[in-house]
């Protein structure tokens, strides 16, 4: 036994001596839980998984430790999913964007302008409509314990404003894993490339691509605004995320402890939506001030337009989802 291994060993016989002294009921060791956030520490959805972490760990006096790594360091957003679903991670904040290649339901959720604004995306979140979606999360092996906001997404690139489809002919554009995403770009003209989040700025830099598409707190916290320095506003696309965790770890707690992650997943969510209202706000700020300029689309509709093919590509292949699609569109 060498000396780490010696002293750690030391420490769990305290610990378990400890809690027998106090009679505590903890079970001498925790489930220790690994949690994935693409996000960089300080974002919204950062702290709010800090703040879920914190809760967790203290309110189940120590029976679950749970960690979160932050900036993506546990690897991709698809992998990351396929890592939770298989209980190798045990809890993660993700964009329903790359999950619609695993869950197909969810990719309901990223069909462009499927919502008419944020309050339309909560009322459906929110509601029975919801709930179907939480429901194929966990026949995939992933509960939905609260859903956190993501604003909308918008095109920037880096040589001149988009006002209209047509000024999007022949470029490249970054897109997140889902051939979804890669047919909304084809229909505007331009040419889609999947790739990973973390991949974006260099490419963007380099010239592999001219853009990409997201909300303005991660156009800002991923820097690539250095670089791309025309962002126009298409908000083609609302797609919600969630705190998930993995069946595997959702199915060992005990009842009273289920009730305490829940309940710390909603609390989380609530701080992510304030933060995410004040960050939208700021991140726009900031971009303006470094010299991005940002400009209205007027005809969104135009971009809308061009997404016919889209909706009838995937419903073609999903005749199920028909209905779906059409709740979401009949709520207000
Ligand atoms: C951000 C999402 C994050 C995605 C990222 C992306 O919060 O989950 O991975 O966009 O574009 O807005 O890949």
């Amino acid at each position: 036994m060498n000396i780490a291994t010696h002293m750690r060993s030391l420490a769990v016989s305290a610990a378990i001596a400890g809690g027998l002294a106090a009679g505590l009921a903890a079970p001498a060791f925790a489930d220790n839980w690994r949690g994935w956030n693409i996000h960089p520490a300080g974002y919204p959805n950062s702290v709010a998984m800090d703040q879920f972490v914190e809760e967790v760990n203290s309110n189940t006096d120590g029976r679950v430790n749970a960690e979160v790594f932050h900036s993506g360091t546990l690897g991709s957003q698809p992998d990351a999913i396929e890592q939770t679903r298989n209980n190798a991670l045990q809890f993660a904040n993700f964009n329903m964007g790359p999950m619609g290649e695993i869950v197909p339901a969810t990719n309901v959720l990223s069909l462009p302008f499927i919502f008419t604004g944020i309050d339309h995306m909560h009322t459906v979140m929110d509601g029975d409509i919801g709930q179907q979606f939480s429901d194929a999360l966990a026949e995939q092996g992933l509960v939905a314990l609260s859903w956190f906001d993501s604003g909308s997404r918008s095109f920037y690139n880096t040589s001149k404003p988009i006002m209209k489809p047509e000024d999007m002919d022949g470029m490249k554009f970054r897109v997140m894993n889902n051939s979804l995403f890669v047919d909304m770009v084809d229909n505007l003209g331009g040419n889609a490339t999947p790739m990973a989040y973390s991949e974006v700025y260099q490419a963007l830099k380099t010239g592999v691509i001219d853009g990409a598409e997201n909300n303005y707190p991660s156009f800002e916290s991923s820097n690539h605004y250095e670089v791309a320095k025309y962002y126009s506003i298409t908000d083609h696309l609302i797609i919600p995320e969630c705190l998930c965790i993995s069946t595997g770890a959702w199915e060992a707690l005990s009842d009273e402890d289920k009730d305490i992650v829940r309940q710390a997943a909603i609390n989380a969510a609530e701080t992510q939506r304030k933060l995410w209202a004040e960050r939208e706000l700021e991140s726009r700020k900031k971009v303006e001030d470094s010299g991005v300029s940002i400009n209205e689309v007027e005809d969104k509709a135009a971009f809308q337009g061009h997404m016919a093919p889209v909706y009838e590509g995937f419903l073609s292949q999903n005749p199920d989802m028909k209905g779906l699609v059409q709740s979401i569109q009949a709520t207000n």
